[in-house]
Parts: C-alpha cells; structure tokens; sequence
C-alpha cells in the first residue's frame, strides 16, 4: 500500500520480532470489515447479533481480569524522569522496549498481524493527527474502524515522512502481571501489551489523542483536551458552542447529547454533538479558539444509558456498533444491561460467559450484575440523531466558553465564571470529584483531577498548566471559562439539582454571559449567577433550593484551599507562579467571607 521506507521499516522490525504467519493491510473497506467480521465469528473471537433487531452488530467479551484501562501500568517514558512529572509513571525508554520487546518477542507466532492506517480527525484537516497500529486482534481491528478514520489516504497523506504516531499492540497472553501500557512521547510511539480492552489497546484514543498529542500540542502550539464538544442553537438561529471537561463518571456523554427541557424545544432550541470525550483546539484565523473532536465513534459506558438519561446515545447504537462485556440474551441474540429500561433476559449469559438471571447474587447476597460496569458500547458517531453538520468540519467550530466541573457533594456552587483566562486555568487546575457509594473504598473522597487530564497528561503537569497560561496569550477572542456542578447534596444526601437536560438552564446563562446580555455577582470564587436569572420555567424548583446551590461556604473553601496547597506541592519548581499566586489571592477572598458584606 505505500512506499514509504519509515512505514517498511517499522512494520518489517515488528513483523521480525513478533513473528506472525501473516501480515494484513486494513483498507477500509466494507468488504475487508464483512470478511473479517466472518473471521472473528468463525473463531469465537466475536458473537454476530441478531441482524434483525441490531443490523451489523457484534458481541465481544475481554477478558475477565482486563475490563478497564489501568492507570498503574501506564507509562510516559520520557527520556527524562521530571519530564513525565509526578503525577505519571515513567520508565527510562531503552530500558522499556527491551522490556517489552522481550516479553512480546515471537507473540504473534501462528496469529496474523494486522496494519491499520488511521487518522484522528478528518483526513487533510490542518488538525489532523496520522498514526498506525499493529495489532494481533480483529477486535481491534473492527473498533478502530468505528472509532477513527481508517483509510489507504492516510498513507497518501504521510507521504515520505516519519510524521505519524508508531501504535505497536500485541495481546501476547493477556498476563496481568506482564500488562503495559508506554508512551515514548519523543519517538511519537506507543507500545502496548498483554491486553484487549478498549481504552488500552485502540491506541487512537487515550493513547494517542490525549497523552501523545498533549506533548504534540505542546509542541506545536495547540492543545489536546479530556473535553466534550457540544453546540447549542437558539431560537435565532445562531449556535453557540462550548466544551466541557469532566472526570470519568460526570455524564460527559449525557451532557454532549443533552436534549433540552420542553420549555426550551418550544421556544425553538437545539443541542447538537460534535464530541463526546476528546477536543483538540487551535488558534483560529481570527484569533478565536477552534475545536474538533479527532474521534470517528463513541467508546460509551453501556450501563445506566435509557431511553430516558440518553436516548440519542441509545439510538446510536441500534446499528454497526460493538458491545463489549454487557449481557448478551441468548433467546434472541440482542444485549441487555443494568439501568436498560426494557426488562432483563431471562435466558442470558452475564459478561463472563456464565448463565446468568435476573436476581442473582452471589455468595455474600450481593447481586450478581448481567452487564460488567464498565462494558462499553463502539458506535459510529454518524449515527447520533443530535450530530452536528459541522462534525467534519475540518476548520472546527468557534468555541464561546469552556466548562470544567467535578461530582462536588458541598464545595463548588451549581455555576460559576472565572474572571479572566488566568483565572481560569487556575479553575481548571483546581478541579476535583469525590468518589461515590458506587465504588469501592471511602464515600466523598476528593481527587483531584485537573482539567480532567490527570491520567492523560502526557508531560509534567506544571508545563502543562504553563502551556495553558501561554495559550492565553496567544488567543485574542478568548473563551469564557466556567465551573459547574451537577451534584450538589442536602443533608440527606440527596442531588439538589435535577441534571440531566435541565443542566440546559445552566449553559443558557453560560451562554448569555458570553454574549454579554447578564449580569453576575462577584463572590469570592469567581462571578455567579443572581439567582433569578437560571430561568427555572416549567420546572418544579423554588429560588431558594437555588440560592442554596449557589452558596459560598466560608469553613468549606478553607478546607479547599489546604487541599489545593497540598496537591499544588507536588508539582514543585514547575509550579507556574501565576497558580501559585491565584491561591494566595483565593485563600484572602475566601477568609474574608463573612467579614465584607459584599462577600456573599
Ligand atoms: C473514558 C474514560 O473511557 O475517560 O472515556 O475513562
Ligand atoms: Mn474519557
């Protein structure tokens, strides 16, 4: 398929080394998918759905101690260790691909090696990314067709150069112990290994929209975000887009598919999705901030999507989507899993393989659940009823503001604006969840999870907030930022605010700030809402609940500010001053409350 030496070259050094009997060039086409879909059925390595009920759907199962990606055997393997910073594990880069290549030497004996040309982002796109994956499984094969764009044009588009990100994955023998997950950001490589879960193996994503074109964006002048991309067109016409960045379990994907409260489709307003998990942004002609969303797919948590949390999402996947580790119902070979709103398969086997029923527990009376909790759902984005025509818009789309946000059971208030850009990445660095009851381990337990990027930074944090500080600079429209929290409790912990598509009333302000048609109030965290300009109409909530959900607690935030102190040390000499000085100026504003009364 090309001539390009670098391409040989690398393909024949892992061919050499993992031995396949074989090596195939993914094309794209439907009828390679066709074939290699037969293949996967005729081994097992795949289950074909019932093609009535699910046209072109397929069933896989990982696994069973390989259901999630694992942040404690992922490594930045810079050639310096203060290069990966802190909060990543490193490994000296030789030293980690002999590790490698001798734990996946002669792998791939007996099997075929697949190589797949794929691009993140629309192919020719000045944002466009180029990469190739080798691969022993099918199942990655057939996901990287959903999830990114596979095409001999790739090829083209490199041309003669090395400029496209080496993807080396081997399943080897799924060994636990032997499980790797390296990034060598200075090579533009990754190589992973002993694994077949999504976030671990379809290198496109994690691996290289986030941690490999974090370093590239830095590099480059660009930035790779953990980011949601969603527009909203008002009644007039204009649509306004934002991106948002959530911790995993936010309800990112819910929010990027939100369909509005009635109140709001009667006056003629519209959400629409461009991206559900990864923004890449740049500095447009005009100096405004574009964003596109380099994926081609969804990679969703299948448990909990309804007809009522997300229905485009479970509209999207009622055609060519992968579900991986939910419950399959064997009476009629469609899936099924927990929070699904159509009852359980009686006759089903659970995402181990085993026969599995509704109300089964386990030894200890705990139930045994159908569908693994994160199983997972691989669907082309062009099946989304909400997608927005600009999707493939290779320029991107304007963004109006950014939103970060966190599951905050007291700390943060429902919204709030940073002052200034500065400000802003202050926020962002600053941004937090606490666990939940659904996990295991301490209830209400605070991480901290910058810019939702912690576990996809691929460099030294602290350069990391820099680059965000010198983006400022550089964008001369910049985006208004924000905070917003959906989770709020009272004191039966329960959620004050009703989320979901309500959380419309919200980006409305957002919006109207941004358009300058609002006013807020100062607050000693950054501008809110005054209380009567969330338009709460049609909705059954009172002034009061709101003004409770945008309280500053004084006892609270000085916990805050310690926490931030503490986890802000680590970063050290790499520690951007501007943070450092915005704490300080946090923690006057907030010993204040109390003492100024226009502190409320
Ligand atoms: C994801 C994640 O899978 O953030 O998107 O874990
Ligand atoms: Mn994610």
């Amino acid at each position: 398929m090309t001539n390009n030496r670098y391409v040989l070259d690398f393909v024949k050094k892992y061919q050499d080394l993992f031995q396949p009997d074989k090596v195939v060039w993914i094309d794209g086409s439907k009828k390679q998918k066709r074939e290699l879909t037969n293949e996967g059925a005729a081994t097992g390595e795949i289950i074909k759905l019932n093609n009535r009920l699910l046209p072109g759907c397929i069933y896989h199962r990982t696994a069973v101690n390989d259901v999630a990606r694992v942040e404690d055997r992922t490594f930045i393997c810079s050639r310096k260790q203060e290069d990966a910073g802190p909060t990543n594990n490193w490994m000296e880069p030789q030293q980690c691909y002999k590790m490698l290549d001798d734990i996946a030497r002669g792998s791939m004996k007996g099997k075929t090696m697949y190589v797949i040309p794929f691009s993140m982002g629309k192919i020719g796109s000045p944002f466009a990314k180029y990469g190739i994956e080798l691969t022993d499984s099918i199942y990655v094969v057939l996901n990287m067709l959903i999830m990114t764009r596979v095409s001999p044009k790739v090829l083209d588009k490199i041309g003669d150069t090395d400029n496209f990100t080496k993807c080396v994955h081997s399943k080897v023998t799924l060994d636990l112990e032997n499980r790797y997950i390296c990034h060598f950001p200075e090579d533009n490589t990754i190589y992973s290994i002993n694994s077949g879960y999504g976030g671990n193996v379809l290198l496109g994503k994690k691996c290289l929209a986030l941690r490999i074109a974090s370093y590239l964006g830095r590099q480059e002048g660009w930035m790779a975000e953990h980011m949601l991309i969603l527009g909203i067109e008002k009644p007039d016409g204009d649509t306004k887009y934002i991106c948002a960045a959530f911790p995993s379990a936010c309800g990112k994907t819910n929010l990027a598919m939100l369909i509005p409260p009635a109140v709001y489709r009667e006056k003629g307003y519209k959400v629409y999705t461009v991206g559900d998990d990864i923004a890449w942004l740049r500095k447009g002609k005009y100096g405004q901030l574009y964003a596109v969303n380099p994926e081609f797919g969804f990679f969703g948590v299948a448990p909990g999507t309804n007809s009522k949390t997300n229905p485009n999402a479970l509209a999207t996947t009622k055609r060519d989507t992968i579900f991986t580790n939910v419950c399959l119902n064997k009476a009629n070979k469609t899936v099924w899993w927990e929070g699904l709103d159509q009852p359980a398969p009686t006759k089903a086997e659970d995402w181990k393989g085993e026969k599995w029923k509704p109300g089964m527990v386990d030894a200890n009376g705990k139930p045994i659940p159908g569908a693994n909790p994160n199983s997972r759902f691989t669907a082309p984005i062009k099946n989304c009823p909400c997608l927005s025509k600009e999707f493939d818009n290779p320029k991107g789309v304007p963004i109006s503001a950014i939103v970060f946000g966190g599951r905050r059971a007291k700390a943060a208030p429902l919204v709030y604006e940073a002052r200034d850009w500065k400000h802003g990445v202050f926020v962002g660095s600053i941004m937090a969840s606490e666990t939940t009851a659904a996990a295991a381990g301490k209830v209400g337990v605070v991480r901290r999870d910058p810019m939702a990027m912690l576990p996809f930074c691929g460099y030294h944090m602290g350069d990391y907030f820099q680059h965000w500080l010198d983006m400022g600079k550089k964008i001369k429209q910049k985006p208004k930022i924000f905070n917003v929290n959906w989770f709020r409790t009272d004191e039966n912990g329960k959620f004050i605010w009703p989320g979901f598509g309500e959380n419309l009333r919200v980006l409305d302000w957002i919006i109207r700030r941004c358009e300058g048609t609002v006013d807020a109030v100062e607050s000693p965290v950054g501008y809110l809402p005054k209380p009567e300009d969330i338009n709460l109409e049609g909705l059954d909530f009172s002034i009061e609940q709101l003004k409770d959900l945008l309280e500053i607690d004084r006892e609270t935030w000085l916990e805050e500010v310690k926490g931030i102190a503490e986890f802000y040390a680590k970063f050290g000499e790499r520690l951007p001053k501007e943070l450092t000085k915005q704490l300080k100026e946090l923690k006057k504003r907030v010993r204040a409350i109390g003492k100024e009364t226009q502190n409320k």
